[in-house]
């Protein structure tokens, strides 16, 4: 089993329940445990023009699906809730991103590993960090403490809501 780390946004169509519903189809992927989940966090829409705020978390996954099977599970969940790819970085019901799996660094077009905005981004480190801790080394050897260094966490919020996997849409199959 790889841990995995994946990212949850959604601005659009209820993005706390677009999480959760989210979070109950990464739980039941076959050959995938779903051990960690952050709280959800609210944020500015980073991007061009205006967009509704955002809701962000991470999770964590032990897999044994290939870093593409995975990237392949993620997309075909997007699709599911809905997501229809038009502008870069518009607005989205469900974007998931992989950000690390285990220490293996993929750079390609299709995949790049560790996601290469994470080190920038406080929607995506503050999550992180909450789920696992501020000595979690990237490929490169830094930590994860060194990029919340530089990565002030002004305008993220935690909010109330809390993941759930609750009424998996299928059941999980091995
Ligand atoms: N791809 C390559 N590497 C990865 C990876 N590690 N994980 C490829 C997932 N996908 C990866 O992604 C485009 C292509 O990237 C995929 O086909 C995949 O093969 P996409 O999800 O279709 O497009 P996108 O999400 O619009 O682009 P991108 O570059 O993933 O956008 P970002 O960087 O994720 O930014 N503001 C706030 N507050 N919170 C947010 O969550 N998100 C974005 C999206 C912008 N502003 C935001 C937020
Ligand atoms: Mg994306």
């Amino acid at each position: 089993m790889t841990p995995a780390y994946v990212a949850l946004g959604s601005n659009l169509g209820e993005p706390a329940a677009q999480l959760c519903r989210a979070v109950s189809a990464l739980a039941a992927l076959p050959d995938c445990t779903l051990d960690k989940l952050s709280s959800v966090y609210s944020s500015a829409a980073l991007g061009p023009g205006t967009q509704p705020d955002y809701l962000n978390a991470v999770v964590r996954l032990q897999t044994q699906l290939t870093p593409l099977e995975l990237l392949d599970a993620l997309q075909r969940i997007e699709q599911g809730q809905g997501r229809v790819r038009d502008t870069r970085w518009g607005p989205r019901t469900l974007d998931l991103d992989l950000l690390l799996y285990g220490r293996r660094t993929i750079d390609t077009q299709r995949l790049a590993i560790p996601h290469p905005r994470m080190q920038q981004r406080h929607f995506v480190l503050y999550p992180l960090c909450e789920i696992s801790g501020k000595d979690l080394e990237f490929p490169n050897g830094a930590t994860l403490e060194t990029y919340l260094r530089q990565c002030p966490a002004e305008g993220l919020v935690k909010t109330q809501h809390q993941l759930r996997a609750d009424t998996p849409t299928h059941s999980k199959s091995h």
